[in-house]
């Protein structure tokens, strides 16, 4: 018998259905997030990462241009298995011939290139304007006084809005455009009302533009501060949860972006609750909101489990979102797809119906013993089978590839200082 097979009877012991699992977990799409490739730069700006978030490290290899950055997802997609989707940031915008659009003038033709790419692959995109890395993004943007700059990220999102309107029509399926903006305040602010109040002005500006709803998911991401942004963020949880309930937008949770004792896996049944959709971005906050790469963690795993309790878990729309320049950048998004898909994982194996009844009946002594005991239980086998059926490798034996990529095209990649 194989393992799988062996595997296959002992969770059915607790009566969980292994096959079942893998079957769900095969129509999860993640929505993969293109930044790991090149540190959050994008191809529209020297101008340093800024909005108060931070890449480290400098490990050889980051593209440096979109045929680049393209080559390296398709070889982290090659090992990560399932169909995924493919996140952009507007400041990956393709511009070639001396061309160039500021972020207020991009169109949809700046993003053709991707949209073929994403054609060819049979992979929808999702969308995010970029507020930051601007020279008009040095203080306050969509909560800005100065209404010339207000205005400027008004126009930047409602183009945003037509670009992601057009990859929803060009790949005939929803697109997810995730609004964030860095505004905040390093030191204690006199006043906290007005930028909220503009920049809740700005939002129902911004959606107040014709869209078509059906094809474009607008979703809100608060945060609790950022570097630079200590004492006052503008869309904080409070402003970003009251807008989007009364908008009917929805609202996006980055599990970055909360104190740390506060989990984002005990927030997901409220949310559910009161929206049609959720949508996440799952990160690893190491002592702040430091991006790391996603590990197979008990919160991945908490929040994997409530996202795959939903009874339609395509309600919850998933995307990755970190950046580690400190080591070889397609082995941290394979590393990362792939916790998130254990995770997953690990939640459909949950014996959920007993685990549900033991807390209905206040037998908490076995719901804590099950719940220990399933962490030993023959996951690795389950885990090996999906990526066979997904003829991707399932050991760290993929590290080769990396390693030979390594050797063949990233090492080859030069940089003058100024890239
Ligand atoms: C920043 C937010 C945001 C960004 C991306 C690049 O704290 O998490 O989602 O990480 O837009
Ligand atoms: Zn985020």
């Amino acid at each position: 018998m194989s393992r799988y097979e062996e595997a296959k009877k002992i969770y059915a012991k607790l009566d969980i259905d292994t096959d079942k699992a893998l079957k769900t977990l095969q129509d999860i799409s993640i929505s993969m997030h293109c930044w790991q490739g090149d540190d959050v730069r994008g191809f529209d700006t020297k101008e340093n990462l800024s909005g108060g978030i931070q890449t480290t490290g400098n490990y050889f290899g980051k593209a440096r241009n979109y045929k680049e950055l393209m080559q390296d997802i398709d070889k982290a997609l090659s090992m990560i298995p399932g169909k995924h989707r493919l996140n952009l940031h507007s400041n990956y915008a393709i511009f070639e011939n001396g061309e160039f659009a500021d972020r207020d003038k991009i169109e949809p033709k700046h993003f053709k290139k991707w949209v073929e790419f994403a054609k060819e692959r049979c992979m929808g995109l999702d969308f995010n304007p970029t507020i930051f890395s601007h020279p008009k993004a040095n203080n306050l943007t969509l909560s800005s006084h100065d209404e010339e700059i207000r205005k400027f990220w008004v126009n930047h999102c409602i183009a945003c809005l037509r670009i992601s309107e057009y990859f929803a029509n060009e790949l005939n399926c929803q697109c997810v455009m995730n609004i964030w903006i860095p505004d905040g305040y390093k030191d204690i602010p006199a006043d906290r009302y007005s930028p909220r109040d503009r920049f809740k002005k700005s939002l129902d500006e911004i959606l107040d533009t014709n869209y078509d709803k059906e094809k474009v998911l607008v979703c809100l991401e608060s945060k609790v501060f950022g570097i630079g942004f200590e004492s006052y963020t503008v869309g904080s949880a409070e402003f970003c949860l009251n807008y989007a309930a009364s908008k009917g937008i929805m609202p996006l949770m980055d599990n970055g972006h909360y104190h740390p004792t506060e989990m984002v896996s005990d927030k997901i049944s409220s949310m559910l609750l009161f929206n049609k959709n959720l949508a996440l971005h799952i990160t690893r906050p190491v002592r702040w909101d430091s991006d790391h790469v996603i590990l197979f963690d008990d919160e991945t795993r908490e929040i994997c489990k409530e996202i795959t309790r939903c009874n339609d878990i395509s309600r919850i729309k998933i995307a990755t979102d970190y950046f580690d320049a400190s080591i070889n950048r397609i082995a941290a998004w394979v590393i990362g797809i792939r916790n998130v898909q254990k995770a997953l994982l690990y939640g459909l194996l949950q014996p959920n119906k007993k685990l549900f009844d033991l807390q209905k009946e206040n037998k908490f002594t076995e719901l804590m013993l099950i719940q220990e005991e399933i962490k030993t239980y023959p996951f690795g086998d389950i885990w090996l089978e999906f990526c066979n059926r997904n003829n991707v490798i399932g050991t760290e034996e993929w590290f080769k590839e990396v390693l030979d990529y390594e050797n063949n095209v990233l090492s080859k990649r030069n940089y003058n200082f100024k890239d």
